[in-house]
C-alpha cells in the first residue's frame, strides 16, 4: 500500500531532518509511513503509490475550498504571469487588507507577513512595544508558531514563569514567558500578580493545537478585564480559527473583542501568508511609521495575495457556508460518537464551524491536561486503520480537523462506514 512512500521517506530521511519540513508530518505519534502526496484534488488527496484518501488536514487548515479548486489556481496562474515578486508595494495587498479590515471593528490596519509563527511573533513585539513591557502570558496546550519565547512548557510545580520547552532557546528568552492553564482564570490572575510588566496575553481563542478545546465565554471575559485592569493587551491568535470557525473566527462566537488579531492559513488560500492586525493607534507603532521594527521579503507577495484575495472574497459571498460545513462537521462527530457509544469507547467530540475535534477520553477536555489524559495509544491505532481505509485525519491527538467545501454528506457518510469498520477491528 505504501511501498514508493517508504522508499521516499528513506531517501528524504538521509537529506531532511525526520524526512519532513515540519515534525508534525513524520507521523511520529501515530506511527507508520507517512504518505507521500503526489497530488490534492478537491476532498482528496492521492499519495504516490496511487492511493487515495478523503482529506480532513487540507492542509493543516488553509484549503477551506478542498485541493486544487480552480478559482484559486486560476487567481494564482493568472497572477504569476505577471511576475512572482517584487519587492514593492501591490494594488492586491490593498485589496486583501481592505477585505479583511472591514469585518472586524477592532481592526483598522493589518501587515502581511508569511507565516503564522511570523505572524504571532510580530504581534507580541509590536504589544511589548507598544506597551514598553516585556513579559507575556500564554497558555499551556496553546501553540502560537515557534518563535524563541513561545516554545515554553510548563514550570515546576505551581511556577507560573515559563521554561524553555525546547534546546537552542536561551532561558534567557523564555524568562518574560508566563504560563496560565487554559480555561483557569485563576491562573491567569497568578500571572498578574506575578508581574507588574505584562505587555499582553496571548490565546487562541478557539484552541486547535490542543485538539479543539474552545475558550469558555467567562474565561474569555475575565481575560477581558484582567487585561483592562493592568494595561496589557489581550491578543486573539486566529492563524487557525480564522475563516474557519466562522466568517470572522471566533470573534464570531464571543462578545470579548480582543486588541490584535493573528490570521494565517485560509487568508493564503494555502500560499504562505500570515498577518496581524489592530486598530490604528496600536498599529501606528510599527516601522516605517513607528519604531517597532518588522519586515520581511516576501511578505504581501502578489500571488500570495492573489490566492488570499480569492478565497477571502468567495467566503464573504457566501458567509452561509460556514453554516454548511459546520452541519458537516456535527454530521461526522455525531455519527462517530454514536459509533464509539456502541463498542463502548470513550470519546469526546466538539464542533466549531468547520473545524472538528474527537478525543478518546472519559471526560470533557477543557484544559491541555485533560487532553493529555487521552487514549494516546488507542488514536495511533485508530489513525493507523483510518489510513489503511483512505482516510486521512490529523496524525496528532494534538491537532484539530476540517471539513472544506468539496468534502460533502456523503463523504461524511463513507467516513462513517469506514469508522464502524475500524471500531469493529480494534475493539
Ligand atoms: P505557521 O508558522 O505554521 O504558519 O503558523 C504557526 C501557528 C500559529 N498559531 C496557530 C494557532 C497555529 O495553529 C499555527 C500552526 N498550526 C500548526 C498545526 N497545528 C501547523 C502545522 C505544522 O506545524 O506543521
Amino acid at each position: 500500500m505504501l511501498e514508493r512512500s517508504k522508499a521516499a521517506y528513506e531517501e528524504a530521511l538521509r537529506y531532511i531532518p525526520g524526512g519532513v519540513d515540519s515534525p508534525v508530518r513524520a507521523f511520529k505519534s501515530v506511527g507508520g509511513v507517512p504518505p507521500f502526496i503526489e497530488r490534492g484534488e478537491g476532498a482528496y488527496l492521492y499519495d504516490i503509490d496511487g492511493n487515495r484518501y478523503i482529506d480532513y488536514v487540507q492542509s493543516w487548515g488553509p484549503l477551506i475550498f478542498g485541493h486544487a479548486d480552480k478559482e484559486t489556481l486560476d487567481a494564482v496562474c493568472e497572477q504569476a504571469q505577471k511576475g512572482l515578486s517584487f519587492g514593492a508595494p501591490t494594488l492586491l495587498e490593498t485589496e486583501l487588507a481592505k477585505e479583511i479590515v472591514e469585518l472586524f471593528d477592532n481592526i483598522d490596519k493589518i501587515r502581511f507577513v508569511s507565516s503564522g509563527t511570523e505572524a504571532v511573533m510580530s504581534a507580541i513585539r509590536l504589544a511589548r512595544g507598544y506597551t514598553g513591557r516585556d513579559d507575556i502570558i500564554k497558555f499551556e496546550g496553546c501553540y502560537h508558531g515557534h518563535s524563541d519565547s513561545l516554545l515554553v512548557s510548563a514550570g515546576s510545580g505551581a511556577a507560573t514563569f515559563g521554561n524553555p520547552s525546547s534546546p537552542g532557546v536561551p532561558a534567557d528568552f523564555t524568562k518574560h514567558t508566563l504560563l496560565a492553564r487554559y480555561n483557569d482564570l485563576e491562573s491567569v490572575k497568578r500571572c498578574f500578580e506575578a508581574s507588574a510588566n505584562i505587555a499582553c496575553v496571548i490565546i487562541e481563542p478557539i484552541a486547535g493545537n490542543m485538539g479543539l478545546v474552545p475558550a469558555e465565554e467567562e474565561f474569555l471575559q475575565g481575560l477581558r478585564k484582567l487585561c483592562d485592569e493592568h494595561g496589557a493587551l489581550l491578543i486573539f491568535d486566529e492563524v487557525m480559527s480564522g475563516f474557519r470557525a466562522s466568517l470572522r473566527g471566533a470573534q464570531g462566537y464571543t462578545d470579548v473583542v480582543p486588541d490584535m488579531v493573528t490570521f494565517g492559513k485560509v487568508i493564503g488560500g494555502g500560499m504562505p501568508v500570515g498577518a496581524f492586525g489592530a486598530r490604528a493607534e496600536i498599529m501606528a507603532h510599527l516601522s516605517p511609521e513607528g519604531p517597532v521594527y518588522q519586515a520581511g521579503t516576501l511578505s504581501g507577495n502578489p500571488v500570495a495575495m492573489a490566492a488570499g484575495l480569492s478565497v477571502i472574497r468567495r467566503l464573504k459571498a457566501n458567509p452561509k457556508i460556514f453554516e454548511i460545513l459546520e452541519a458537516r462537521a456535527k454530521g461526522l462527530v455525531g455519527g462517530f460518537k454514536k459509533i464509539a457509544d456502541a463498542h463502548g469507547v470513550p470519546l469526546q467530540v466538539e464542533v466549531r464551524g468547520s473545524m472538528f475535534g474527537f478525543f478518546f477520553n472519559e471526560n470533557p477536555v477543557k484544559n491541555f491536561d485533560d487532553a493529555k489524559r487521552s487514549d494516546l495509544e488507542f488514536f495511533a491505532r485508530f489513525h493507523q486503520e483510518m489510513i489503511k481505509r483512505g482516510v486521512y485525519f490529523a496524525c496528532s491527538q494534538f491537532e484539530a480537523g476540517f471539513i472544506c467545501e468539496p468534502l460533502d454528506e456523503k463523504l461524511i457518510d463513507e467516513t462513517l462506514e469506514k469508522i464502524e469498520e475500524a471500531m469493529k477491528k480494534l475493539v
